[in-house]
């Protein structure tokens, strides 16, 4: 069977701080999202919701989850698809509604067949529904019905949900600040990332295929039995300049760079990593200043990660470093001022477009409203780069940094980023 990534204590903690949030007299309908067809009848592999995870480590399509207050408590119910042999035979093995029930942090477990029926009767005994809308059509019509239908018993008794409201924000929320047992699922994560990326160094060679340094990542990736968090990006020489290229069909020439920023997710949780290394395992002086500017706007941008500031702290700092380095080195001809405009807008953003950080958990961009301030336990990228499309040059470099009560916790500590370090890791 099937393990869940967490003790069961914690996820009955965030079910019952999520609940704590949530109007009593309320039912709470968490569906998770549906399989999605690749052509005729091939299906995309399967990625469970982010929420149904964290509530509850179900990672089975179809299923909805239902918390309905008795009282006393909430009660958390799951709705799965039930063993059957010939369907079992076909699309493989289902956990089935028995072994939810003893293996899953819930209270009880029902077949899908039960649905409609259980949902109902649940929905005309509340004041009003929770629901992420868009992810089960059957769950979005079950609600608008109940909330629409104008039948004589509601009108005299006032029965059944008269609002929906959706919970993803107090979820989002939740989810902003990750728990130590988080943290180290992030630290694996971040670490089979760094080891496919020493392998992808190490294997490089002129003329390399993006697509080869593709499979020895992802090919890595798979072997510790996990998977790519999100599309890999390898893209060598101009291709580098790129911000998104995914075609990574091409070879990378003598004295060229290859960029590649690929990360994994290790029970549902992403790591996001970009080095940038000459194929020849050599980089020129002129790619060496480029890449010790970005180098340096990457520890500055770490270094921001503290608790109490504004969470594009880092952004900022990655930005003054940039826009003062490139006016030393005499690619940009204006002042400091004019580099980073009024609103980190100015004229470094020619060569830097991107912004530096963005939050990473059971999303690669994680949820979360980031008006507030860095706290302990937010985990960011940091991510500068410079790209100069004349030069066919793009470098970036990106670390995935955990804010603490002290120092910001760089959770690539365990991959070389000096340029000494990567041109002896390419030539032993
Ligand atoms: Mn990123």
């Amino acid at each position: 069977m099937a393990s869940l990534p967490f003790e069961e204590s914690e996820y009955r903690g965030r079910q019952s701080r999520f609940l704590a949030q949530i109007p009593q007299d309320n039912l709470v309908l968490i569906p998770t999202n549906p399989t999605s067809v690749r052509s005729n009848d091939v299906h995309y592999p399967y990625r469970a919701s982010s929420y149904m995870l964290y509530l509850c480590g179900w990672a089975d399509s179809g299923s909805v989850m239902m918390a309905k207050h008795n009282g006393d408590d909430w009660v958390i119910s799951l709705f799965v698809q039930p063993n059957d042999t010939t369907s079992e035979i076909w699309e493989g093995r289902r956990i089935g509604v028995d072994d939810a029930a003893s293996g899953w942090p819930i209270d009880a477990a029902h077949s899908l067949l039960e649905l409609k029926e259980v949902v109902t009767e649940s929905l005309n005994e509340s004041n009003g529904v929770y629901l992420i809308q868009k992810s089960n059509d059957e769950i979005d019509d079950l609600v608008n019905d109940a909330l629409t239908s104008k039948s004589r018993q509601r009108n005299t008794y006032g029965m059944g949900p008269v609002s929906i409201v959706d919970p993803s924000s107090i979820l989002d929320e939740m989810r902003m600040c990750k728990s130590p047992a988080e943290i180290e699922v992030m630290q694996k994560s971040a670490d089979i990332a760094s080891q496919a990326h020493i392998l992808a160094m190490q294997k490089t060679h002129v003329d390399v295929g993006e697509w080869e340094i593709q499979a020895i990542i992802e090919g890595y990736f798979l072997s510790q039995g996990f998977q790519w968090s999100y599309p890999s990006i390898v893209g060598g020489g101009d291709n580098a300049t790129i911000l998104h290229y995914h075609a990574n069909n091409q070879t990378v020439v003598d004295g060229e760079l290859i960029l590649v920023d690929a990360g994994c997710e290790v029970d549902g949780y992403a790591s996001d990593l970009t080095r940038t290394w000459p194929v020849n395992g050599k980089f020129t002086d002129s790619q060496k200043e480029i890449y010790n500017l970005v180098l340096k706007a990457e520890l500055a941008g770490i270094e921001a990660c503290k608790v109490g500031v504004p969470w594009n702290a880092s952004h900022k700092a990655a930005m003054e470093v940039i826009s003062k380095g490139l006016i030393e080195l005499g690619i940009l001809d204006c002042s400091f001022e004019e580099a980073m405009g009024e609103n980190l807008d100015g004229k470094t953003r020619q060569f830097f477009m991107h912004g530096t950080s963005h939050s990473l958990g059971l999303d690669v961009h994680d949820v979360g409203d980031f008006s507030v301030p860095m706290q302990e336990g937010m985990v960011f990228t940091c991510e500068p780069g410079i790209y100069i499309l004349e030069e066919a040059l793009g470098i970036r470099l990106e670390n995935d940094i955990l804010v603490t009560a002290n120092n910001p916790n760089d959770l690539m500590k365990n991959i070389p980023i000096e340029i000494e370090e990567i041109e002896s890791l390419m030539n032993v």
